[in-house]
């Protein structure tokens, strides 16, 4: 990672080498974090944060079913963002909001812990390999499920949740895999540790409900408005763990992995072995958008004010 100049902290830039927190804060020893992950596009008119209100109010979300109390509106925090970018003089970057519980303290039960917001962001380039998102990727099942409905909410974007996400990217890693696909308790598909899912047979493409344990992706959400517009129908439903094997195709989602084919899951061919039409469609539909090609008629990009010294 190469570190940028400023990251924003309690409504002030401070350097990057800055950023620090005590040891004892609540969030090192009981994971009291909720963060986003958001993509800021190059395009021909400048740099662009794609869904930036989105991924915003997620992070409010998540930090409203922890208790977490945040001193700054949906507004301020996007402006900041924004902001964030052209300080940093980035093209294109990934931005990265974290609230935590800080240091104050000791126990379980947060009583004088401040929350901290800090907002800072990086260049990152491809998630699951460079090729990834032509040749698609090879998967696994992991043999970690999901998080039970009850124990961790999957609909809160926590940092104690990736604990989970850990075990499955590892163990994936460990095996050969790129990434693994989780099971949800009931042994129904849920995601992967960092992308949502989409299986697609006979020209219908489904995604599991949130009730099964997933993140309730933007990406997710920008897809499937995708597929309506361009008619190609879909539906989320439950969906078994052998579908995955007899699909015509699979492809995650994700801000990090974007539109990324799966060419094989537990060393079963999906469909032809390459990038599927379907996905293909919605992958150049994805890109069209995100770099400024196609009209934004959602209004999903925030553009950036050019920075005062490019870098
Ligand atoms: N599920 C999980 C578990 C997840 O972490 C992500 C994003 C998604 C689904 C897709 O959500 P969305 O980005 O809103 O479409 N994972 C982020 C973090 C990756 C990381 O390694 O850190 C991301 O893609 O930014």
């Amino acid at each position: 990672m190469t570190p940028t100049d400023k990251i924003w902290h309690n409504g002030r830039f401070i350097a990057w080498d800055e950023a620090k927190i005590h040891v004892l804060s609540h969030v090192i020893s009981y994971g009291s974090s909720v963060f986003e992950g958001i993509r800021c596009y190059e395009t021909k008119q400048g740099p662009a944060i794609f869904r930036l209100r989105e991924h915003t109010r997620r992070l409010l979300d998540s930090a409203k079913i922890y208790r977490i109390p945040i001193d700054y509106s949906i507004d301020q925090l996007i402006d900041a963002q924004v902001e964030l970018v052209r300080l940093n003089g980035l093209r294109s970057c990934y931005v990265r909001p974290i609230v935590l519980r800080g240091y104050g303290g000791v126990g379980v039960m947060p009583v004088n812990n401040p929350t901290e917001v800090f907002l800072a962001c990086w260049e990152w380039g491809k998630y699951l390999g460079d090729e990834a998102l032509s040749e698609g990727v090879d998967v696994c099942i992991s043999s970690w499920n999901r998080i039970a409905p009850n124990t961790l909410p999957a609909l809160a974007k926590s940092g104690a949740n990736y604990m989970n996400s850990q075990l499955i990217r590892m163990e994936a890693h460990h095996n050969g895999y790129a990434e693994g696909i989780a099971l949800d308790a009931e042994g129904r598909i849920s995601e992967g540790s960092g992308e949502n899912i989409f299986v697609v047979r006979d020209g219908r493409i489904h995604t599991p409900p949130l009730g099964s344990s997933v993140l309730p992706g933007i990406t997710r959400d920008t897809v499937v408005t995708l597929a309506q517009e361009l008619g190609l129908p879909m539906v989320e439903a439950v969906i078994p763990r052998e579908m995955l094997y007899i699909a015509d195709e699979v492809f995650f989602t994700g801000t990090a992995a974007e539109v990324t084919p799966v060419r094989s899951i537990d060393r079963i061919q999906v469909g032809s072995g390459r990038r599927g039409p379907i996905t293909a469609k919605l992958q150049k539909a994805f890109f069209e958008i995100v770099e400024g090609i196609a009209p934004d008629k959602h209004g999903w990009l925030t553009p950036v004010p050019a920075a005062v010294a490019a870098k």
